[in-house]
């Protein structure tokens, strides 16, 4: 597996109190100098250039971002710039784009990227959601250009990621699969969003009720994200990791833990061992426990280092029983069954 990552993230700052903060970084450094230490591949990110944002932002979007550069701004309730996060969004992409590079090039089966913004919420002419430019649609883009047919997009961070669901949702050689908390933020992401004209089947929502418990994802993973991935057959299976569906997270409202981020990891590692030689990269989105953000991404380096794929060791059953994730993958059946047997 191969690193991308670069301590530069932390210049991107945010108001204080800002959940997407800076001091994300500081953990995702650490876990990049641990990695290091063990002995891994670890590289730095190079600027996404404007010509590769354009594969899926405006071109009037880019300029308008472009012009924030020296300044503060807020683009969005919820999203702003420092002087630095023009240029910082650009190592963002960059580094999606490299961890790409890598693994279809060859050199790694496996690449994780830890980068800063976020991207999944960002729209072709809209930031919005912490995120300016869609880190993971950018770099499905540039795997594209690369000669990459087919590629899978797994998106667990517990919000939905709008802005990659509607770069895509005509195209039939990109499936979007999102699990994420229901009629929360964004609004988007509802069961019956699956996808436009050629796309239509190619997008997979599974909204799952607030509360949701490590068995509940084990049930939609095992019934529906493991048979869509598996019959969709990718050449590259790309994950936008978030970790806001943590426990401990402070603004959502789901119960994953640590190793259920584990075993979601490992079930999408299973799958890409199997359609596409284990190319897989994933890309950070949000998770706000700075605590359970080190832990979660330990457990994804910990898994996407791991020699071939192994099963994935989903914690044991608790006490709350998985009706969530039943109704989940009941409603996702009813709307997807006529493009993929589930
Ligand atoms: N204005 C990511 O996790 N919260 N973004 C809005 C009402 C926005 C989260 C609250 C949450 C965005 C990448
Ligand atoms: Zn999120």
């Amino acid at each position: 597996m191969i690193v991308v990552a670069t301590e530069r993230f932390a210049e991107h700052q945010t108001p204080p109190g800002h959940p997407e903060s800076p001091e994300r970084a500081t953990v995702m450094d650490a876990v990049a100098d641990e990695w290091r230490h063990a002995g891994g591949d670890l590289v730095a990110p190079g600027p996404a250039t404007n010509d590769q944002l354009a594969r899926v932002h405006d071109e009037a979007y880019l300029e308008r971002i472009a012009d924030t550069a020296g300044r503060a701004a807020k683009l969005d309730p919820d999203t702003y710039t420092s002087p630095e996060s023009v240029e910082i969004a650009h190592l963002a992409a960059g580094a999606a784009i490299d961890a790409v590079g890598l693994v279809v090039g060859g050199s790694h089966r496996r690449g994780l990227a830890l980068v800063r913004p976020p991207g999944h919420h960002a729209e072709a002419d809209r930031a919005m959601g912490f995120c300016l430019y869609n880190n993971v649609a950018v770099a499905v883009a540039h795997a594209k250009t690369l000669g990459v047919s087919k590629v899978a997009v797994l998106d667990y961070d517990v919000h939905h990621g709008n802005g990659t669901q509607h770069m895509f949702e005509s195209d039939p050689d990109v499936l979007y699969v999102s699990v994420h908390q229901s009629r929360f933020y964004p609004g988007t992401g509802e069961v019956g969003e699956v996808g436009r004209g050629a796309g239509a089947g190619f997008t997979v929502n599974l909204p799952l009720e607030v509360g949701a418990v490590d068995e509940d994802y084990r049930v939609v993973f095992s019934e529906v994200i493991v048979p869509v991935v598996r019959q969709f057959q990718p050449d590259l299976v790309v994950v936008s990791a978030g970790f806001d569906a943590h426990e401990r997270d402070p603004i959502a409202g789901m119960r994953v833990t640590t190793s259920g981020f584990a075993a979601m990891t490992m079930d999408v590692l299973n799958v890409a061992e199997e359609c596409c030689a284990g190319r897989l990269v994933a890309v950070t989105e949000g998770g706000y426990d700075l605590r359970a953000f080190g832990d979660c991404l330990r457990q994804v380096v910990r898994v996407l280092s791991s020699h071939g794929a192994g099963t994935a060791e989903w914690p044991a059953a608790g006490a709350i029983a998985p009706t969530r994730g039943q109704a989940a993958a009941r409603a996702a059946q009813a709307a997807l069954g006529r493009f993929w047997s589930l």
